[in-house]
């Protein structure tokens, strides 16, 4: 089977820790399992430029849980970091203070800086350091082109955007975002490969990653989601009992206008692009018009877990696709 999954940061690469057992398309074993592939259309729009370097969270949250270089209970970064180089730039005075720069991770930040300042787009950085992590899935930036997720709020010293890693580490999303908006999104084309991987594919899966800052940035680079819309797409509830499982979807959800439950999320991301939806079992009730609704424990509380959950995606997806062949 071929799945492409577009992918934000920490539930996003859990997730595919779990597809990548299920479709034995580990690569780090030498022999292939199967001829399951796995491509994974990682948001960029969380990158930001900081003391000269480009840095992508999103990618690398993938890169190094898929890798075994994940700080595991923090869900970003390396594991056995120090932050030497974080103290020092303080001591000169450089802001920002608040971007928690690892060491470890810092020379993933160098290798990108400088193979982008010889020219390299970010889809041939990103193959360069996959090289290293071998993810056992193929990572394609969702654009090479820049956009970026600023968050607009008022907090008193007047209305103005900051980038969205100031709002989600220095505010924690405590500030009130009246608008969230993904900067140079509609110059923005679709990355190398990330048509064709779409087109090729038995089937979308969407993770449980922030559906506005994370899938939601990926829908917005023209001509992905209409690509994606084609396909049988099926999506996993990040919301859980009108909650988000981790991080703070429900700030992001309520900047847009969006309640924080399953449902709501499914109706933002659409009938027309969604055909199934998993939610858990808190959510069982939950009914979308166009879009058929399974409910199962969703908690990826453990690999096992993280892997059934997969498997029943991938299983909703087949029934669903074979369901479309048969309306012809
Ligand atoms: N998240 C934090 O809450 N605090 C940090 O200091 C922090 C630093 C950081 C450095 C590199 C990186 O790849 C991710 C980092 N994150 C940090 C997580 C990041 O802000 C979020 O994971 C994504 O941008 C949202 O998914």
């Amino acid at each position: 089977m071929r799945i492409v999954v577009p992918a934000g940061g920490i539930g996003g690469a859990r997730f595919l820790r779990g597809l990548r057992a299920v479709l034995g398309t580990d690569a780090s074993t030498e022999e292939r399992t199967t001829d399951s592939s796995i491509t994974v259309i990682g948001n960029t729009g969380d990158d930001i430029t900081l003391f000269g370097l480009r840095i992508c969270p999103d990618l690398d949250t993938v890169m190094y849980t898929l890798g075994g270089g994940i700080n595991e209970e923090q869900g970003w970064g390396r594991t056995d970091e120090s932050f030497t180089v974080k103290e020092e730039l303080a001591a000169y005075g450089m802001k920002p203070t608040w971007f928690g720069l690892g060491d470890r991770d810092t020379a993933t930040h160098i290798v990108r800086a400088q193979m982008l300042a010889a020219g390299y787009p970010l889809s041939a950085v990103t193959e360069a350091l996959c090289d290293r992590w071998r993810p056992g899935v193929r990572l394609l930036p969702m654009t090479d082109d820049q956009v970026e997720t600023h968050v607009v709020v008022d907090d008193g010293q007047g209305r103005r955007a900051i980038h969205f890693q100031e709002w989600w580490i220095r505010h924690r999303a405590a500030l009130p975002a009246e608008q969230i908006v993904s900067v140079g999104a509609e110059k923005a084309e679709p990355g190398p490969g990330v048509l064709a991987a779409i087109a090729e594919a038995d089937a979308v899966i969407l993770p449980p990653s922030n559906p506005v800052v994370s899938v939601g940035s990926i829908l917005n680079v023209p001509g992905i989601r209409e690509a994606m819309a084609a396909k049988t797409v099926v999506g996993v509830s990040p919301i859980i009992g009108g909650a988000p499982v981790r991080g703070m979807a429900d700030a992001c959800l309520s900047a847009i206008g969006v309640e924080t439950t399953a449902g709501a999320v499914a109706e933002h991301l659409g009938s027309d692009l969604l055909d199934g939806w998993l939610v858990d079992e808190a959510d069982a009730g939950t009914g979308v018009e166009g879009v058929e609704v399974r409910s199962r424990p969703l908690y990826m509380s453990d690999p096992a877990a993280t892997e059934a959950i997969a498997r029943a995606a991938v299983d909703l997806a087949v029934e669903l696709a074979e369901g479309r062949e048969d309306r012809g």
